[in-house]
């Protein structure tokens, strides 16, 4: 079956998790992604926390399914050399190298335009090119600080808090992803590349968006309704962290079920949705709260909106997670168990649908990943493994006209 980037050349000069993120999703979707990775020793990620020795770690692999790898090394003339070949036939580079490595390489966006006018160059830096830190180095969690999502995560009583979902390093990747899909479009118009860049910083900002609306609500009226601070609390002149209240208008929380005391992910999260209020009401068995002026609107209930979660606590305190929700989903109430990753392993649903897929690999044995999230009625991207580093050297110097004796000279001289 054909895919819709089928014939799209990608160099994949990526490491660690942003960008790997970015081209590893644009091979699902059928680009032919090299890998260019330094001989001898190639993404640090393949060494990174090591669960079987001597084996490509998860990290990598998890990253890195369905792409070639090439290696060389691009500090050498001859590395160099073929690097240029490459790029004379690519559509598309890809890197997230520290501030000015590639410049340093001898690869300028100047450069890599005069070599291929058409191909797009697409990076990811911590901070935007004459951001006053443009000069930083960042990794996941630096990003998380600098983009506005740690001030406003955790407790209130507690510190700036890093959430675990990469919102600076894969969700900068599928910033970029879509940067690169609509400079390729940009390119069937135009015929010309262009430079795609996306900062880590932007990334994170762009997730914190309601935190901005916030912020400014906050400057204008001196309070935010829907965070616990309201209305017993105090505000001061930022966002707080609001624990684990609901971002919109919806008040919610982390709800214990039965089992809390021994089971740390025994707990749902339950949304008191405006209209839901009267199902919510059944459910619970008070039926004498729909029509109680003390509880009946949201802004009635918000002043003692920790006395209702104690209440559907008490409700909860005999039925499990999954007991809960099953209950609750007949009278349309959003809500969901906490998941951990064991259960999300193991989901029948999620393995049914190829969002966890278990991945042969010809040296660990097969793995679990998590597959494409995007769903298409015309393909079902398949997952497959992760190349072993240079793997396919030997083939993408062959098919740009290298010989045998080439790629044997090539090897001498440490460049592959
Ligand atoms: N052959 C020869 N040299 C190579 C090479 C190859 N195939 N591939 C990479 N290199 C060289 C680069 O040229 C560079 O050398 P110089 O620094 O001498 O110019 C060096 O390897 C890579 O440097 P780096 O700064 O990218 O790597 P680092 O480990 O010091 O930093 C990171 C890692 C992630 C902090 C940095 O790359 C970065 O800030 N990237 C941008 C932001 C980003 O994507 N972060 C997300 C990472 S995921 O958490």
């Amino acid at each position: 079956m054909t895919k819709p980037l089928d014939g799209i050349k990608i160099i994949d000069f990526t490491h660690v998790q942003a960008g790997p993120a970015c081209t590893q999703l644009l091979a699902w979707f059928g680009a032919d992604v090299i890998k260019v990775e330094r001989p001898g020793s190639g993404d640090v990620t393949r060494n990174q926390l090591r669960d079987i020795p001597d084996a490509d770690a998860l990290y990598f692999t998890m990253l890195n399914s369905n792409k070639k790898s090439l290696t060389l090394d691009t500090k050498k003339p001859e590395g160099k050399e073929v690097l240029e070949k490459l790029i004379r036939e690519s559509d598309v580079l890809v890197e997230n190298f520290g501030p000015g490595a590639l410049d340093r390489m001898g690869f300028s966006w100047e450069r890599l335009n005069e070599l291929n006018p058409k191909m797009i160059v697409a990076s990811v830096k911590g901070f935007s090119d004459g951001h006053h830190y443009d000069d930083l180095k960042v990794y996941e969690n630096v990003a998380q600080c600098a983009g506005g999502a740690a001030s406003t995560t955790g407790f209130w009583d507690g510190p700036p808090t890093i959430s675990a979902a990469a919102l600076g390093d894969s969700n900068t990747g599928m910033h970029l992803a879509i940067g690169i899909l609509t400079a390729l479009l940009g390119r069937e118009k135009t015929g010309k590349g262009q430079k795609v860049a996306v900062s880590m910083q932007d990334s994170v900002l762009n997730l914190c968006r309601v935190k901005l609306r916030d912020q400014q609500r906050l400057e204008r009226v001196g309070y935010l309704e829907e965070y616990p601070q309201y209305p017993h609390g105090e505000f001061g002149d930022v966002v707080p962290r609001g624990g684990n209240a609901g971002g919109g208008g919806q008040p919610g929380w982390v709800l214990k079920c039965k089992g809390w005391e021994t089971d740390s992910n025994a707990y749902i999260y339950f949304t008191i949705q405006g209209h839901a209020w009267e199902p919510i009401c059944k459910a619970l068995g008070k039926p004498e709260w729909i029509d109680d002026p003390a509880y009946k609107t949201a802004e009635a209930r918000q002043p003692h909106i920790f006395e209702i979660f104690k209440t559907i606590e008490g409700w909860l305190a005999d039925k499990t997670k999954f007991e809960a929700v099953d209950i609750l989903r007949k009278f349309d109430i959003p809500c969901a168990p906490v998941l951990t990753m064991k259960e999300l392993a193991n989901d029948p649903s999620l393995r049914a649908s190829g969002t966890i897929v278990e991945v042969p690999h010809s040296k660990r044995g097969s793995y679990l990943t998590v597959g494409s999230p995007i769903k298409f009625s015309d393909m079902k991207p398949e997952v497959t493994a992760s190349p072993l580093l240079g793997e396919h050297t030997d083939e993408v110097l062959a098919s740009l006209g290298y010989s045998k004796q080439d790629i044997f000279n090539l090897r001498e001289v440490k460049a592959v």
